[in-house]
């Protein structure tokens, strides 16, 4: 009995304890987790105005005191905004609020927002009048769908859909939900900059993944919050006006470094919309990580995805919870030479009481 407890007593040092789930806005009004630097809120300071402004922006884009409106409802516009300064946390959550809305009845508007994390910036380019091949991650919110061909059906991985014999498939495609995902459609995308953006398919060669959202012209507010932290990405949306955050994206086996900037962008094309951006605030999330992680030199990590396929089965941390402490080499090591000394503790004892037996039982012949 005193092992078993022992091991319990070594199993809850090791957080292995069933953890307590936490909510998804946990750093909502923390207000000691907000960094200025990183945030862009009302009535917008100095942005525009002052050289000392941590935000400048291009193109279109109009600063008043309520709302950066990054578009007007009017065609052929680019506009964007952008943190100067490189953000070096390693453990985010983003918190942007946005108003999209115009004049444009169903599927006559577009083309939506972007949100990035990127290497460069002030970069102008056809994705969402931002840079193509890009580096970093991107976060579309795209309310115009530009491929009409969505329901084609995909030939099987380059080959005959009609072949004999045996094949394996390793499906990195974000599978049937997408090919009749209805618009406005938020997804994410991550590039070392090898990748383009397909504006024509609506990036969905490269889509993480996605949701599809109802956001336009909305009397209330709509949040997108974008979390990264110990390689995983996590996307929410908050747009029911329900004060509660709905999950779109999770994934894990994400690489981002640091030292790469905040910004937001939108265009129009021949169809429009008044893309604003009302608030994008940046929280630290409180995280420790090993030793072997802090000296990595985080500036250096190319940004990539590992694991593109049923992320929620990258069971690397099984509540989503960014607190939570998944099981680390030595933590297993740990456990596994407690299973060990359990076992071999257990055969010393058993083989003891098997040799007493066989004693008394001589003693009585
Ligand atoms: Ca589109």
């Amino acid at each position: 009995m005193n092992r078993l407890g022992a091991v319990w007593g070594i199993l809850l040092l090791l957080g292995l304890s069933p953890m307590p789930f936490v909510h998804a806005d946990i750093t909502d009004g923390n207000s000691e987790h907000l960094k200025r630097e990183h945030s862009l809120i009302k009535p917008y300071q100095g942005v525009g105005t002052s050289s000392s402004s941590q935000w400048d922006f291009w193109g279109s884009t109009l600063v008043t005191s309520q709302y950066v409106r990054l578009t007007s409802d009017e065609r052929s516009k680019e506009g964007s905004i952008w943190n100067t300064v490189p953000c070096f946390l390693k453990d985010w959550e983003m918190h942007v609020q946005f108003k999209i809305h115009g004049s444009g009845k169903k599927n006559l508007h577009g083309d939506g927002i972007a949100i990035w994390y990127t290497r460069e910036r002030l970069n102008p380019g056809p994705v969402y009048g931002n840079q193509d091949h890009f580096v970093g991650l991107a976060v579309f919110v795209d309310t115009f769908r530009n491929d009409l061909h969505g329901m084609d059906v995909r030939p099987v991985f380059g080959n005959s859909p009609k072949f004999h014999g045996l094949a394996l498939f390793i499906d990195t495609y974000p599978n049937d939900e997408a090919s009749d995902r209805s618009f406005p459609y938020i997804s994410a995308m991550i590039s070392n900059g090898s990748l383009p953006y397909d504006h024509g398919k609506d990036g969905r060669s490269t889509e993480l993944g996605g949701c599809s959202v109802e956001i336009r012209n909305k009397d209330h507010d709509t949040y997108l919050a974008i979390r990264y932290s110990r390689g995983r990405l996590t996307i929410m949306v908050d747009i029911d006006d329900k004060n509660e955050w709905k999950e779109c994206i999770d994934i894990g086996g994400v690489r981002l470094p640091t030292g790469y900037y905040f910004g937001s962008s939108a265009a129009t094309g021949d169809l429009s919309d008044n893309h604003d951006i009302i608030s994008m605030k940046m929280y630290q999330l409180m995280v420790e990580h090993t030793p072997e992680e802090e000296n990595l030199d985080w500036t250096k990590i190319e940004p990539s995805v590992s694991l593109l396929k049923s992320p929620k089965d990258n069971i690397d941390d099984p509540t989503g919870n960014f607190r939570s402490t998944p099981l680390t080499g030595w933590k297993v090591f740990l456990l596994l030479l407690c299973a060990l000394l359990g076992i071999v503790v257990c055969a010393v004892v058993g083989a003891v009481v098997f040799q007493k037996r066989q004693e008394r039982n001589k003693r009585f012949y």
